[in-house]
């Protein structure tokens, strides 16, 4: 083998190895090892302009992932909100992201962890279907469609 020759297969190798990281990549985003399952808005009356989503998440990675932030067209501003104890009172604040361990069942649910929903655009009726697009760590997107489901309970702000 030559100079030249050597070269070349180096350079091929080369080639080879970025096409490999780049596909694993996009076939290894967490947007796709994130199952998403009963994803639900809560009904508001028409004069309200505030509510929250809720569902379970699941990460399939072996390592812990992130949602970091979330959309929707029907709502002015979306936050992930979590819920604490303040002297016996109930209240949310908003948070950076939520936590996705390996494997484990994520819940947000009334009382704990949720999507905010500020600036609701329309009327939620039950039945709606509403889309929510969530973000993660690594910038790959899942679309959801959130139902609107009366829901019992006062929300706090
Ligand atoms: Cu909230």
């Amino acid at each position: 083998m030559n100079v030249s020759s050597r070269r070349v297969s180096r350079l091929t190798g080369v080639i080879w190895l970025v096409l490999a990281c780049t596909t694993g990549a996009y076939a290894d985003s967490i947007a796709d090892k994130v199952t998403v399952s009963d994803p639900y808005v809560r009904a508001i009356p028409p004069v309200v302009k505030t509510t929250a989503a809720f569902m379970q998440l699941q990460s399939s990675d072996s390592v812990e992932r992130f949602l970091v932030g979330a959309s929707s067209p029907a709502a002015g501003i979306v936050e992930l909100h979590m819920h604490t104890m303040d002297n016996g009172v109930m209240r949310m604040r908003q948070i950076p992201h939520i936590h996705l361990p390996p494997g484990q069942v994520v819940s947000l649910q009334p009382g704990g962890l949720h999507v905010m929903l500020f600036d609701v655009k329309a009327p939620l009726n039950p039945g709606d279907q509403i889309p929510i697009t969530l973000t993660f760590e690594d910038g790959s997107t899942k679309q959801i469609s959130a139902v609107v489901r009366p829901v019992d309970g006062m929300m706090r702000h």
